[in-house]
């Protein structure tokens, strides 16, 4: 039966898709060629949701494959040549009890750790460090409250990447965090609404003009870890990039006492981060620097 064999085939290929994305194709922090998986996990919320990814999609699969099963049954058993004089059965309680139960155990098996996560993701643990994200018309502004620090964070334009930056992602002032410390984020929006996503850490929250949002992540591995601006937000907003670059301890340290004297907010003067932003983006983007923060 030809038609058989080419489901059957097509449903070998599908599975055996499935299967293969999730483990070669996963970078870490980064976006990789012909990547169709989730980004490589580097906190415990990120851990989580690639479980209960892998739990849907693993279900879905075995949803899709039954109902196949019975379809295929269905064509090849009871089609008008094979089976010429219909059975007229319109009720089977048991059947009928059968599917209305087993979808609702289901959705409970689904529901239960989807709340359990999203609990999880919602409630902040008592930071170690708080940074505060301010998602500007196109760039994001860091500000470390407890260090008094406060800086913006621009792309780098293609033609001035130096070797290893990325274009579209690489940034000239990353936001610098501890590894395997509590980070909380405050995110708002200065003038539209923007939104806060760093795949690799499974965060993602709106950065809302006039509402402080909050979400955390503890980074469990060293490294650089991008993500975008994911609301669209205007003319730039594929160009502003967020980069975190996690480090030890002691780097962190030390580059908390380079940033202090470097990014130090000036309490006399009103918009410090208006000075440095006019002073650092291309000629093209400072008028809509200046009109974005005023
Ligand atoms: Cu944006």
């Amino acid at each position: 039966m030809p038609v058989l064999k080419r489901l059957i085939a097509f449903a070998v290929t599908g599975v055996t898709i499935l299967v293969g994305s999730g483990a070669a194709l996963a970078w870490l922090g980064q976006p990789t060629e012909w990547g169709m998986s989730l980004q490589q996990s580097a906190t415990p919320v990120m851990d989580d949701i690639v479980w209960f990814h892998d739990f849907l999609l693993w279900l879905i699969a075995a949803i899709v494959l039954f109902v196949l099963v019975l379809l295929v049954i269905v064509m090849v058993r009871f089609n008008a040549r094979a089976n010429p004089v219909p059975s007229r059965t319109t009720h089977n309680t048991f059947i009928e009890v059968l599917w209305t139960v087993v979808p609702v155990v289901i959705l409970v098996a689904i529901a239960v750790p989807s709340f359990r996560l999203l609990f999880y993701e919602l409630k902040v643990p008592k930071p170690d460090i708080t940074v505060k994200a301010t998602g500007k018309q196109w760039f994001w502004s860091y500000s470390y409250p407890d260090a008094k620090i406060e800086f913006d964070s621009l792309m780098v334009q293609t033609k001035d990447l130096k070797q290893g930056q990325l274009r579209l992602l690489s940034v000239d002032n990353e936001l610098v965090v501890p590894v395997n410390k509590v980070i909380r984020v405050e995110v708002i929006g200065a003038d539209v609404i923007h939104s806060f996503s760093v795949p690799s850490f499974g965060i993602k929250i709106d950065a809302i003009p006039g509402r402080l949002n909050e979400t955390w992540f503890k980074a469990e591995r060293e490294g650089m870890y991008y993500g975008q601006c994911s609301q669209l937000c205007g003319r730039d907003h594929a160009f502003m990039p967020i980069a975190v670059h996690v480090v030890s301890e002691k780097e962190y340290s030390a580059w908390l006492d380079m940033a202090k004297k470097k990014f130090a907010v000036d309490d006399a003067a009103p918009t410090p981060a208006t000075a440095a932003a006019d002073a650092k983006p291309p000629a093209d983007k400072v008028a809509d620097v200046g009109s974005a923060i005023k």
